[in-house]
């Protein structure tokens, strides 16, 4: 496995040098912000990356995210040049070097959680998602207080957007998401990479907004769709974990030859809609960290592994989920499983 960690670029305050420290790191995990989604990437700001990215001795293989514009998710008609660009960006991607490239394909919001700042009993914070606090809001009548969403969209954007969605069911997404497949794999093949879908984070339902990458199953049917080996997963043991019905063992073992990239990260499930983002270590949460990690190197992964949100600690202020502190200790965790599992495994 290559052990990467998730960096913001020029703006976030933990720095390449700080990563490059980490034991064992060999990358980073990034993406051009600078460009609106829906647009070509300059070459020269992916340039740029790599560049600043291998002055730090790591290298950049592994992009998240290439964002899927909402009206590709919606089939608006703009969706046909919206592919092109997409493909354009992949060729691109794929000339300066990167392997993998992540993406969702969650209508309106990514990842969603009703508070950022949770405060544990040993004093450290961590993101949560309560079911109750979620459905409390109506976002489509402006009742929106979401912790990293209720700035993104402007005056009356989130309530159109919502509106545009309120008609669109899971079959109509997945229709949209097999004609993004179909235009999207094959210039991810041309260019050397392999796309790796982030489950939908939470998966399930939200607001009446359609989620279709919730669990196997809907793995094996985006798999059925395009059986090419560009057509991954980035398994995200949090995002997928934060369900019961979801066994995220299972699913590295079944999926592992298409899983270029893993999210490593526990959460502690309180309720059948509710959780808790913990330390990475297994008995801190309700994930099996050591099986998960056991049945990909059993199977032969041979991806790429990020240590996923950090709790906040040491009083580090910062963005919520992606400090420096609590991901480098997941990160010297995760080394320690491979090692373990590798070495059982020979
Ligand atoms: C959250 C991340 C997600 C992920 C996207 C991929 O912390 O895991 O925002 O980057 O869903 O497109």
């Amino acid at each position: 496995m290559k052990l990467t960690f998730r960096w913001y670029g020029e703006n976030d305050p933990v720095t390449l040098s700080d990563i490059r420290q980490i034991p064992g790191m060999t990358g980073v995990v990034s993406a051009v912000y600078d460009t609106p989604p829906g647009e070509v990437w300059p070459r020269e700001s992916i340039a740029r990356l790599k560049q600043q990215a291998e002055q730090n001795g790591l290298a950049f293989e592994v992009v998240e995210s290439v964002p899927v514009h909402e009206e590709i998710k919606l089939g608006g008609s703009q969706t046909g040049q919206l592919l092109d660009n997409y493909c354009e960006n992949l060729l691109r991607l794929g000339e300066a070097g990167v392997k993998v490239v992540c993406y969702n394909f969650m209508p309106v919001f990514d990842w969603l959680r009703s508070d950022l700042s949770h405060q544990n009993s040993d004093g450290s914070f961590s993101l949560a998602y309560e079911d109750k606090t979620v459905l409390a809001m109506n976002p489509l009548e402006g009742g929106l207080s979401l912790p990293g969403w209720d700035e993104s969209y402007r005056g009356d954007e989130l309530k159109e957007l919502m509106a545009r969605w309120q008609d669109t069911t899971e079959q109509d997404l997945w229709r949209n998401f097999e004609r993004f497949l179909q235009a999207v794999i094959p210039a991810a093949e041309q260019a050397g990479i392999r796309m790796a879908i982030h489950p939908d984070d939470p998966p399930w339902g939200i607001f009446g907004l359609p989620r279709i990458i919730t669990g196997a199953q809907s793995v094996r049917k985006m798999r059925e769709i395009m059986p090419s080996h560009a057509n991954g997963l980035t398994l995200c043991t949090g995002s997928l974990g934060a369900s019961g019905e979801n066994d995220v063992t299972a699913m590295a073992e079944e999926f592992c030859d298409y899983i270029p990239f893993v999210h490593l990260r526990n959460v502690r499930r309180s309720g059948e809609k509710d959780f808790t983002e913990t330390a990475h270590l297994s008995e801190c949460g309700s994930l099996d960290m050591y099986a998960i990690v056991k049945a990909l190197v059993k199977n032969g992964f041979d991806g790429y592994v990020r240590p996923d949100h950090g709790r906040m600690i040491w009083g580090e202020k910062g963005r919520p989920g992606y400090g420096l502190f609590d991901r480098a200790l997941g990160a010297a965790y995760v080394n320690g499983l491979f090692e373990a599992a590798q070495k059982e495994t020979n």
